[in-house]
């Protein structure tokens, strides 16, 4: 028979890892954010909307418009060099054992061979974007080369040193070297997912507060009517 005070340990150990989860969603609907960083040769970064054409690195090709809504973002590598990193999300808060989830649609018509994205994700110090603790791996698969494709991986967090996962997106260009070549790579649909002891940040422009705007409007008022009454 189980004693009570062992019911009630059990009890508190399940509460305290019953982390509720919290998903974010970014589509660049904002208009306005493009990524929170970048690494290597990442150049470009925009918040775009529409048909974009761009370079495969050696042709062009073009994306009709966004996978979600009427926004997406666009980064490029230029000069061709390594593997440059756009940094879409940081999840801090973090301690070993949270799970976080992330995934994002790359736009690729190239199946089996660059311009292609994967994700994957490093550890970090949350009070720096740009601090690097080491790779967290991530998936393996590259976008498929039908268009739209999706990419997403799961992370344990597992890092002592760190309390931050940097969500990337990497690119993969071909030739991987070459001092003139450019290669254009669009994205949308981050989603993220993570304990909601963690937080969960995006490029996401943060909105103007009501009250802001509605006091903007209001000093445009007052500046008409004082500009009608120096007419007078
Ligand atoms: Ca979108
Ligand atoms: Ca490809």
């Amino acid at each position: 028979m189980l004693n009570r005070s062992f019911i009630a340990a059990l009890l508190a150990l399940s509460a305290a890892h019953a982390h509720a989860i919290q998903t974010v969603e970014y589509g660049w609907e904002d208009g306005r954010g493009t990524i929170l960083g970048g690494f290597g040769n990442l150049v470009d970064a925009s918040n775009v909307t529409g048909a974009q054409t761009g370079s495969t690195g050696s042709g062009s090709y073009g994306v009709p418009g966004a996978h979600s809504g009427d926004r997406f973002l666009h980064v490029a590598e230029a000069p061709h060099s390594g593997t440059p990193q756009a940094y879409l999300a940081m999840v801090g808060g973090l301690v070993s054992g949270d799970v976080v989830t992330a995934s994002f649609f790359g736009y690729d018509l190239s199946a089996g061979g660059s311009p292609s994205l994967r994700i994957w994700a490093h550890y970090a110090d949350s009070a720096d974007i740009a601090s690097y603790l080491g790779s967290a791996g991530g998936n393996d698969a590259f976008t498929d080369g039908s268009g739209w494709s999706e990419v997403g991986h799961q992370w344990t967090f597992d890092n002592a040193a760190a309390d931050a996962l940097v969500i990337e997106a990497r690119l993969y260009s071909s030739p991987a070297t070459d001092a003139t070549a450019r290669s254009d790579y669009w994205i949308d649909s981050l989603r993220v997912s993570a304990p909601d002891t963690a937080h969960i940040a995006t490029a996401a422009a943060v909105p103007e507060p009501r009250g802001y705007a509605m006091l903007l409007a209001g000093l445009g008022m007052i500046g008409l009517t004082a500009a009608r009454r120096s007419r007078r």
